[in-house]
């Protein structure tokens, strides 16, 4: 079934010159951008975005960290793409998260965990709700697809 997920580039992935590596690792593996765009996050954006965390002792930075440069948004689109995605995440502290995965290897630390992907359809649908407009997520197809699913 295909399915769209929210995916959030951190500042620190940003700041280290890592989006275009991530990107290419998300369209290498045949998934679609349809929504892309930069910014700073305000802090109630990012109390929001991290609402379920906030009786949480970790969730003063967690905001201060989010809302500490220039995050990129993104909405992928793909084949039950919501789980395949944060298994090339990889687990939340990256320490544990497995080589060969986004966090495993390029991050060390759970509050520097350089990327955010939605965890579930409910998570997905609120969060590319919070971030974009219907209007700037975009349909269109590719020519490859048949070479990417058996029933595109
Ligand atoms: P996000 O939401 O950023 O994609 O991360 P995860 O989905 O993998 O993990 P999460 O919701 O449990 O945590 C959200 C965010 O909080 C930070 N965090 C988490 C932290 O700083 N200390 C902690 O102990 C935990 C559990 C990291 C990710």
């Amino acid at each position: 079934m295909k399915q769209m997920s929210f995916v959030m580039l951190k500042p620190d992935a940003v700041k280290r010159r890592l989006s275009g590596k991530i990107i290419n690792r998300f369209e290498e593996r045949g998934l679609k951008i349809v929504a892309a765009k930069m910014l700073i996050m305000e802090d109630e954006l990012a109390q929001m975005h991290y609402a379920e965390h906030s009786e949480k002792p970790f969730f003063g930075d967690l905001v201060d960290y989010i809302t500490s440069g220039p995050v990129l948004a993104m909405v992928i689109e793909g084949e039950e793409c919501i789980s395949l995605i944060r298994k090339m995440v990889g687990a939340t502290n990256p320490k544990e998260s497995d080589q060969g995965t986004i966090r495993g290897d390029f991050a060390i630390d759970t509050g520097r965990n350089i990327i955010h992907a939605s965890d579930s359809p409910e998570s997905a649908k609120r969060e590319v709700a919070l971030f974009f407009e219907s209007s700037e997520i975009c349909g269109y197809s590719l020519p490859d697809e048949e070479l990417i699913y058996e029933e595109p």
